[in-house]
Formats: structure tokens, C-alpha cells, sequence
């Protein structure tokens, strides 16, 4: 690190945020899986990994709250050929599904296909199981980047071999807590409920910015009484139109949580004007500076990251558009810094 310069120009063939580390040099490695494979709508976040890579090099290094956060170390592993082959095969598979709606009836073909689909979403989990516990054994901290959001299932059932009680805080437009949406067990759509179902070691689940959910999902995340707390996006707006400033909106969303917590950030959890390309964009929605917020009141309130994902971030198919992977870049850079700050590995300015 004795020749990096973090005031200067990143080169193209530098890495992430333009820094020279390496995987041994890094506390936290992103591991990237370019996978979309149930991807119902909008298409494209099989490219976020890449486009965020892209864009971080123009992210500036200075933080204004977390001193020199890049001094932890940050590395990004390269893209899996073999989660790209098998995002390829289970896509295409899956479209013929998401074509007739989920309707697969008696359909023979349809029905070897989303076998297909289903044991290649099972494929990833695993692969993305043993990474994440690699990663975990040889002391590094874990950040994922999407892909869809079904990928961080994998991690979080590594993450509860080593943290036998744990909370996930979910930024999301969707509530995700659908059961096999369109058939697929491994959907985008399903993964808080299949965390739910399948991670008894997650106490407990606070969602933030929900705003596009149907009413089985309502009435699931009802009936898990104080395992889930569901932040609405219409309520959090209805509470600042009369008056509650963000920061107890925050205090409140932070004291559901236990101390140690997992980060799941869809990036539609955002105003879909931070992320127009997503798959699903709604309208309403976070500002950017708002989920900064949040997570920056979760660490002072000395709560631990103990790991974090980030999906759904879509290029634009404009090349000269990079303003999706541009967000996508900046927040994780946030989160990142702050996440060392909450393990002690980067201090707080003031
Ligand atoms: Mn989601």
C-alpha cells in the first residue's frame, strides 16, 4: 500500500475503488455472482457485478464519516465461470416458465424445466454456501454483490454456522417473502421466506421501504408476530409528512434489531430515480441519503455488520449510462466503510 495515492485518478486495470489490494492485503472481499436467473421482469443484474466494478473507480475515497475506510482493505474476487454457465442454462429455462406465468399445469416440458431451474438455483446456494464459510474460516469479512436477490441464501446459511442468533435488516420495494414465486423455490421473490423457513438462527427480519407486496405476503409476515417487523414505505412517509424526523423514524427501525446484523440491500429499496434500470422499480422509496442513514444509525448504536449484500443493481443496456452501477458503487462503498467501523477495523470521524 506504501505507493497507493488515494487523492489520484484510478487506472483501468486497477481494482475495486481503484485500489491495489490484494485478497490477502483486504479485511473484506466482495464476492461477486452475476445470477439472474428467475428474473420475472426488467433483466440485467447478472451485469451488476461487473458495472459496479466499472463505475467504483470513479467513487472518491474520502469519506466524510468513516476515517480512510479503504485502509481496511478491499478486494473483489473475480466472476464465477461456472455461476455464469449455469445463470445461462437455468435463464433460459426459466423463461419458458415466466412466459406462460407460472402456469405449468401438466405440461411435461415446463415441468423438466423448472426441475432444472430449481436444482441449478440449489447448485448456486451451495457454491455460494462454501465461499462464503472459505471466506469466513480465513477471518475475512463478507460482502456480496448481486446478481438477483436470491443469491445471498447461501451466505447467510454459512453466516448461521458461525453466529447462532443474528438479524437481517432488508432494504427492498418487495416484501420477497412469496412461496416459489412462479414455481421457483430459489426465486428473487422468495428469498426472505425461504431465510425464514430454512434459518432458524435469523431471530429476527426488519424490512424498510416495502411497498409492493401481495396479500399472502402480508398476512405471512403478520403471523410471524416478532420474528419480523415490516417498515412500510407508505407508513415511514406518513410519519415524516406529520412531523417525525428521520432520525427517530431510525431509532425506531434500529432498536428491532439484535447486535449482530446481516445487511440485505435491494437496491429498488431505493427511489427508483437511484436505480432506474432494476428489475422491478416502484415508485416511492428511499432516498439515498436516508439508507445511508439507517445503517449509519445502526453501527452508532454499536450494533455489529456482521456481513452484507447487495442486488439488483441492473446496468443500463446504454453503455454511456452508468448512473445505475454509479449509485450501486457509492452505496457499497458506504455500507463497506461502515462495516468496518462497526467490527473496529476503521474508526468513526468525531
Ligand atoms: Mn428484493
Amino acid at each position: 500500500m506504501s505507493q497507493f495515492d488515494p487523492n489520484a485518478a484510478a487506472s483501468q486495470e486497477s481494482g475495486i475503488f481503484g485500489l491495489n489490494d490484494s485478497f490477502e492485503s483486504a479485511a473484506l472481499i466482495f464476492l461477486p455472482i452475476p445470477w439472474e436467473a428467475t428474473t420475472s421482469y426488467g433483466g440485467g443484474t447478472s451485469g451488476g457485478p461487473k458495472a459496479i466494478l466499472r463505475a467504483s473507480r470513479q467513487v472518491d475515497l474520502f469519506d466524510a464519516e468513516v476515517l480512510n475506510p479503504y485502509e481496511a482493505g478491499f478486494y473483489l474476487l473475480p466472476e464465477s465461470r461456472e455461476i455464469k454457465t449455469w445463470n445461462q442454462k437455468a435463464k433460459k429455462e426459466a423463461q419458458k416458465i415466466i412466459k406462460r406465468g407460472g402456469e405449468i399445469g401438466n405440461n411435461r416440458e415446463l415441468k423438466k424445466s423448472l426441475q432444472i431451474v430449481n436444482s441449478l438455483g440449489e447448485k448456486l446456494n451451495q457454491l455460494v454456501f462454501s465461499e462464503t464459510q472459505k471466506l469466513l474460516k480465513s477471518q475475512k469479512r463478507i460482502g456480496l454483490i448481486g446478481g438477483d436477490h436470491s443469491v445471498p441464501f447461501g451466505a447467510l446459511k454459512a453466516v448461521a454456522e458461525h453466529y447462532p442468533s443474528f438479524g437481517i435488516l432488508h432494504f427492498d420495494a418487495h416484501s420477497d417473502t412469496r412461496i416459489a414465486f412462479e414455481g421457483f423455490t430459489w426465486s428473487h421473490a422468495s428469498i426472505m421466506y425461504n431465510v425464514l423457513e430454512k434459518i432458524p438462527q435469523v431471530k429476527k427480519l426488519v424490512q424498510v421501504g416495502i411497498r409492493d407486496y401481495c396479500e399472502q405476503e402480508y398476512k405471512y409476515c403478520k403471523q410471524q408476530g416478532n420474528r419480523v417487523s415490516v417498515f412500510y414505505d407508505q407508513e415511514l412517509s406518513g410519519s415524516k409528512f406529520a412531523g417525525t424526523s428521520w432520525k427517530e423514524i431510525c431509532e425506531k427501525i434500529i432498536e428491532q434489531l439484535p447486535n449482530e446484523v446481516w445487511i440485505s440491500f435491494d437496491i429498488d429499496g431505493l427511489d427508483p430515480r437511484f436505480c432506474p434500470n432494476t428489475g422491478t422499480p416502484v415508485p416511492g422509496g428511499l432516498d439515498f441519503n436516508e439508507a445511508v442513514f439507517v445503517i449509519s444509525s445502526l453501527v452508532r448504536s454499536g450494533r455489529k455488520i456482521i456481513g452484507f449484500d447487495l442486488n439488483e443493481v441492473a446496468p443500463s443496456a446504454n453503455k454511456n449510462d452508468s448512473w445505475d452501477a454509479n449509485v450501486g458503487a457509492r452505496l457499497l462503498y458506504k455500507v463497506s466503510g461502515l462495516m468496518m467501523a462497526s467490527q473496529g477495523l476503521r474508526k468513526l470521524r468525531k
